[in-house]
């Protein structure tokens, strides 16, 4: 029996500099605002007052709630940290609205509330109990934040509706939701109250997904679609719509956390798998076709298409999260690192107010106009060359809010006698462990520099497990000078001793630039290569090189790579990667029968999740890799 780890949350830990307090301090005072400001503009706050009739602007959506009890997520992750009464009091009349509306007997879905009343509970595919999961977290961290319960009253009031309707009286025309996330939110409420119930009622949702003929109701696509093809301890393959399956990932890996079941542990160590070495982009984002916002079929990676939702990466690393308390293996956190540091941080504008939702691994503007995603012709958010505002669908400008504001979960978990040190940030951290608190102080210029320091102030007997993420191939520890004696397990490296108070661990990772190839099978992938320095994938902008033909750079790994950290331009600096390319002379024929003669240009490569800030230009991830 592998010992009980305990998660280590965002409130235990302080961002005290670095790249994450300047995204902190960013998120705090622009995109909290921003995306207010947009959702007050398109309406969704309007609806709150729930006086929506026909003929009138702003009709609500079915799922308008979660994009606002989202944000009131997020936002209440800045309040943890700092109180702000004017932030508060747009929380406290936004909560206030909802409370006037929600039913005697719980429920709580404007849409339901005035466009459709009738309907309620009745359509599995819209969305009731995914909004009832947002609400869930956006009340906890608002009662956690502020010690203010409305919110979460309220939704401990619908949650005994919906346990009632669903696991009780089965009077919905469903069993299990449609878009899962509540589940996960459940668990949650449970593990913050205590209430056993919701415990039961998370396991009800995940035990009967795939089991239940009133859920079958539509064709199998559509059950693949909503991972509902099969019971969940049978599925072996991640697949339909990626933002919905990765949260009930998650969400069974909390449920094989609290319960110890193996089974489930299994199912998601194996889906983790296929994930990662069959259905992941190399920047961490999943779900490879706007078709259904899905995944599709082993090495179907397409670049210029890649659907890739910010949403789905931000769920990966939650999934991922959850993982390395069931299992303590440095791939889990490599690969929250993927997710992070580069799909879903490419999400947002570095001015942090704009978004993307999809995440290309290639974009050209010519071509984008042909897009066949953009083909439909319908939606704002599919393909674009810039970020936007908002969109239609807004469920990911919220989302990077939350994991921002939160990101301090993914630094550390703990065990009676261990402290696991996942993802690596500039922070200060008081630990329980056992009877203990252990305080730590971490300083780093991580994800650009490898060199990564941790003090604990704290006398004990205790070990310290530091992750070396598998790209580092090197890694140096000594502590107060001297070279450490420990362990390697599994991606960990464990420090046990006697520490003293002031006694100072220091990481050096090896940031050796990188060439990765794809499995052969990923088609657009051949013959090319993608660099990455540390946890960042970098990419080529058109504006940066001195061809406008991108597609046609050859890289060589047998060149060298300058690292350079500069100005991207006025107000970002970040660490950018030169090195030697060739591109061939430009013809004037469609074809030749000669190879084109090739010249050497230099080629300016950055972080992928800096791309498109600096108008439109086209990207690549994958470049051609030159043999010789
Ligand atoms: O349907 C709710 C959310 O909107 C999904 O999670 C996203 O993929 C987007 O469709
Ligand atoms: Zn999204």
């Amino acid at each position: 029996m592998e010992a009980n780890r305990k998660e280590i949350t965002f409130d235990k830990v302080n961002i005290t500099g670095g790249f994450w307090k300047e995204k902190q301090d960013l998120f705090r005072e622009k995109t909290i605002g921003a995306v207010y400001d947009r959702f007050e503009e398109t309406g969704r706050f309007e609806a709150l007052k729930c006086s929506w009739k026909e003929g009138m602007p702003f009709k609500p959506h079915i799922f308008w709630e979660s994009d606002v009890t989202k944000w009131i997520e997020g936002a209440a992750y800045f309040l943890q940290k700092e109180r702000d009464s004017s932030l508060e009091e747009k929380i406290d009349e936004l909560v206030e609205r909802m409370a006037n509306y929600q039913d005697e007997n719980g429920y709580l879905n404007v849409y339901f509330t005035v466009v459709e009343p009738e309907a309620r509970f009745t359509r599995r595919t819209d969305h009731e109990l995914y909004c009832a999961g947002h609400l869930i977290e956006g009340a906890i961290a608002y009662a956690n934040a502020t010690g203010k319960t409305k919110l979460l009253d309220i939704a401990e009031k619908y949650v005994d509706l919906i346990d009632r309707v669903f696991r009780e009286e089965h009077s919905a025309a469903f069993d299990t939701p449609g878009h899962e996330e509540i589940e996960l939110a459940l668990f949650k409420l449970y593990e913050y109250t205590g209430k056993e119930k919701y415990r039961k009622l998370a396991e009800y949702f995940i035990d009967k997904r795939g089991c239940s003929s009133r859920d079958a109701t539509y064709d199998f696509a559509d059950q693949e679609h909503m991972q509902s093809h099969q019971p969940v301890r049978m599925q072996k393959t991640a697949e339909g719509h990626s933002v919905r399956a990765l949260y009930l990932y998650s969400a069974m890996a909390d449920q094989a956390r609290i319960t110890g079941e193996e089974q489930l542990k299994e199912s998601c160590k194996t889906l983790f798998e296929n994930i990662t070495k069959k259905r992941m982009y190399i920047t961490g984002g999943i779900g490879s076709t706007h078709r259904g916002e899905s995944f599709t079929f082993d090495y179907d990676l397409p670049e210029y298409t890649a659907y890739s939702e910010t949403c789905a990466s931000i769920a990966l690393a939650l999934f991922c999260r959850r993982m390395w308390l069931l299992d303590v293996d440095g791939k889990y956190a490599d690969c929250a690192e993927r997710a992070i540091y580069n799909t879903a941080l490419a999400g947002i504008s570095l001015s942090g107010d704009k978004f993307f939702y999809e995440n290309p691994l290639a974009a050209d503007p010519e071509r984008n106009a042909f897009n066949e995603s953009r083909a439909e012709g319908l939606r704002e958010h599919l393909p674009i060359l810039q970020r936007v505002k908002v969109f239609d669908c807004s469920c990911c400008p919220p989302n990077i809010l939350r994991l921002t504001g939160s990101i301090g979960d993914f630094m550390y978990s703990a065990s009676e006698d261990t402290i696991y040190a996942h993802c690596y940030m500039e922070a200060d951290a008081k630990i329980p462990l056992g009877e203990k608190e252990i305080t730590l102080s971490q300083k780093t210029g991580y994800p650009y520099e490898g060199d990564i320091r941790l003090a604990t102030d704290t006398e004990g007997d205790y070990t310290i497990a530091m992750r070396i993420p598998s790209w580092s191939g090197q890694a140096d520890i000594v502590i107060n000078g001297a070279p450490a004696e420990y362990e390697l397990r599994k991606g960990y490296a464990y420090l046990k001793r006697h520490w003293k108070t002031g006694d100072e661990i220091r990481l050096s990772l090896s940031m050796q630039v990188k060439l990765w190839q794809a499995n052969p099978k990923v088609i657009t992938s051949c013959g090319k290569a993608a660099v990455t320095r540390g946890p960042l994938v970098y990419c080529v902008e058109g504006i940066d090189q001195q061809t406008d033909c991108i597609c046609d750079i050859r890289i060589s790994r047998r060149s060298a790579f300058e690292v350079q950290r500069e100005k991207l331009d006025e107000e970002n600096t970040l660490v950018t990667l030169k090195t030697k390319g060739f591109v061939r002379e430009k013809s004037q024929e469609l074809y030749v029968d000669e190879p084109l003669e090739q010249t050497e240009i230099q080629v300016k490569l950055i972080p992928y999740f800096a791309w498109a800030n600096r108008g439109v230009s086209s990207m690549k991830v994958w470049l051609l890799e030159k043999e010789s």
